[in-house]
């Protein structure tokens, strides 16, 4: 167990990435201090969150002088350097290996097809006061399923989390990005029970830390909700 001061994290929950940071700290009890960055509002264009992070990106840790960007990197050092159950990241190799391949596979998957849908239906048209592209919606909506298909068949196929029988870091980054959309009052796993299923195991098994990562993300939803 690291000892020394409390690990910091600058978060906007209403980005994928950070909640998956979030569910983490929290679901393993890591003592930690959460510093928002309201991406809204430009606060990742300071001066002084450019000196942590020069691309402006967040999530970012901050571990005794540690500086860390990349929710993958940080996910993965805070389950190597804290005392969490070896589950969320395996030492095993091939266990393990199976965590680093979903991982990789995922920023070029499921995290720009999930984002895309978000950025098309509630992104863009807040911040330009314009209407959905709904071709280009349609369109990114049928990338996101054949990523989906590929969870379905390849991911999940006769195990009940991403990697294994357990959950893991993998899975915290996937769920936060599929449930972005749910932000513009979309569920991606509706049609989808084998997702829904794995989705509840997730909830399940990192309990209210689920609820408190994403109360941002569902008060967007009822707001839109409340107008539609
Ligand atoms: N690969 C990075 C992606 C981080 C990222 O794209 N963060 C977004 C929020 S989801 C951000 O900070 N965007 C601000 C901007 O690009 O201006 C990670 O997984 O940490």
């Amino acid at each position: 167990m690291a000892t020394g001061r409390l690990v910091e994290v600058y978060l906007d929950l209403l980005s994928q990435p950070c909640r998956a940071v979030h569910i983490l700290l929290n679901a393993t009890r890591i003592p930690h201090r959460v510093r928002t960055v309201a991406l809204r509002r430009g606060e990742h264009r300071s001066p002084e969150f450019m000196k942590l992070n020069p691309m402006m990106k967040v999530p970012v840790m901050v571990d005794d002088g540690f500086i860390l960007t990349e929710s993958d990197a940080i996910l993965k050092y805070l389950a190597t350097k804290y005392d969490v159950p070896e589950h969320w990241y395996p030492r095993q190799p091939e266990r393990r290996a199976r965590v680093d391949e979903y991982t990789a596979w995922h920023h070029s998957n499921t995290r720009p097809h999930a984002a895309k849908v978000f950025r098309l239906e509630v992104l863009i048209p807040t911040q330009t006061s314009s209407q959905v592209d709904e071709v280009r919606l349609v369109r990114a909506l049928s990338e996101l399923d054949d990523t989906l298909d590929k969870l379905e068949t390849m991911f999940l196929r006769r195990q009940p989390f991403l990697c294994g029988d357990d959950i893991t870091v993998a899975d915290l980054l996937a769920v936060c990005e599929l449930m972005q959309p749910v932000g513009g009052a979309r569920d991606v796993l509706q049609q989808r029970p084998q997702l829904q299923r794995w989705r509840t195991r997730v909830q399940s098994a990192v309990g209210e830390s689920f609820d408190r990562a994403h109360a941002v993300l569902f008060a967007l939803r009822d707001r839109r909700h409340a107008r539609l």
